[in-house]
């Protein structure tokens, strides 16, 4: 007996030809010829428009620079609402796209370089559970860093915070290609903290991951390098009576740079201290929004009167771009203590000017592996 699809098939074709318009290719260019632009608040909201590819899911889409949002916020100590943190830095980064993406500062187009620069999505994060919430983070750096690139060099993730805390993942992500490395970590806190320092008659293992305590443990599963590590920006408050923090930051082997210091030594002081302290180790560059001024970013899970402007942490960055710099966060965007976007926009310039110095650096080695051929060829 025939089934009742074989006795169908004959009308199939009939049945799945649709009504409308055959395109032919001068009809798909006409309409991107009409319809390809995007302004720049249109669309939906990637970072700086760019391509958006779930990259944990998808991992034949190669990228040199991964944009990466880690929507997490339950390891904060006051102000919960970096899970946000992504999002509002995308939004605020809309004015940024390929078409209007020279910066002038450091002489490239990001979007239009070397390096092929993705929006990898979000880690999908639970909000429910830390324990394993830093075990998706650390799976999801260590996947992605483990892929190969266009360029054929390592992958670097410039991940979208979230509160602090999510630097232990990604440093355990950085450490599985390089081994330890330096840490160069801007902020009003020291974020090296014993566990113990915040006082808890109810001590578990799970409440010493913080956003305040992830260097120190990152220090205890040697993931730094001892002693080239350097914090810039400090003016927190510390605990008891005395400068004990201080040597708990010491003994873990950190310089520090005060707030303060640049107005004795000046943004080219402070690069020099920076660059001479770390050198030419690997870096991961962790920068943490509430080392401005809260005037300027108020938008953040630990706000500290008396900070650096924009303007000064982007001409330090500068300073620095020549570091070997393999991974990078702007962390701790709370939007909802957020004005006007005035944090969200901090942080997407922020990433912006990262972004253009890790496209020149690529730019330069492109440049010296060519001279290094012509050499050969001689
Ligand atoms: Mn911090």
């Amino acid at each position: 007996m025939k089934s009742l699809l074989s006795l169908l098939l004959p009308f199939l074709p009939l049945a799945l030809s649709r009504a409308g318009k055959e395109y032919i290719e001068e009809d798909i260019l006409n309409l991107r010829q009409k319809w390809a632009v995007e302004h720049p608040f249109g669309g939906i909201s990637t970072f700086a428009h760019l391509q958006h590819v779930r990259c944990l899911v998808d991992p034949h889409e190669e990228f040199d620079i991964a944009i990466l949002g880690a929507p997490f916020d339950t390891a904060v100590s006051y102000r919960p609402g970096a899970r946000f943190g992504p999002r509002a830095i995308r939004a605020a980064s809309a004015r940024q796209s390929e078409s209007r993406g020279f910066n002038v500062r450091a002489g490239i187009n990001p979007y239009l370089s070397d390096v092929k620069i993705l929006d990898c999505g979000d880690i999908p994060i639970s909000p429910f559970d830390n324990e394993l919430a830093l075990r998706q983070m650390t799976e999801a750096y260590k996947e992605l860093m483990s892929r190969s690139t266009p360029s054929g060099r390592r992958p670097i993730i410039v991940t979208l915070g979230g509160d602090h805390s999510i630097a232990l993942a990604a440093l355990r992500g950085v450490n599985s290609v390089y081994g330890p490395v330096s840490v160069v970590h801007f902020d009003a806190h020291l974020d090296t903290w014993y566990p113990t320092k915040y006082p808890s008659s109810w001590p578990t293992l799970q409440s010493a991951f913080t956003h305040g305590t992830m260097f120190h443990l990152a220090y205890n599963e040697s993931l730094l390098l001892p002693t080239y590590n350097i914090h810039a920006g400090l003016r927190t408050r510390l605990s008891g009576a005395d400068m004990s923090d201080y040597a708990g930051d010491d003994a873990q082997g950190w310089a520090r740079i005060s707030t303060d210091d640049i107005d004795d030594i000046g943004v080219a002081g402070i690069v020099k201290r920076i660059v001479d302290h770390v050198g030419k180790s690997k870096v991961y560059l962790s920068i943490d929004i509430d080392v401005l001024d809260p005037g300027i970013a108020p938008g953040t899970g630990t706000p500290e009167a008396g900070g650096w402007t924009t303007r000064e942490l982007i001409r330090i960055l500068r300073g620095i771009e020549g570091l070997d710099v393999v991974g990078v966060d702007v962390v701790e965007v709370a939007p909802a203590y957020d004005c006007a976007e005035n944090t969200a926009l901090a942080a997407s310039q922020v990433v912006f000017e990262v972004l253009s110095s890790l496209a020149k650096k690529a730019r330069a080695t492109v440049k010296l592996e060519g001279e290094g051929e012509a050499r050969d060829e001689l």
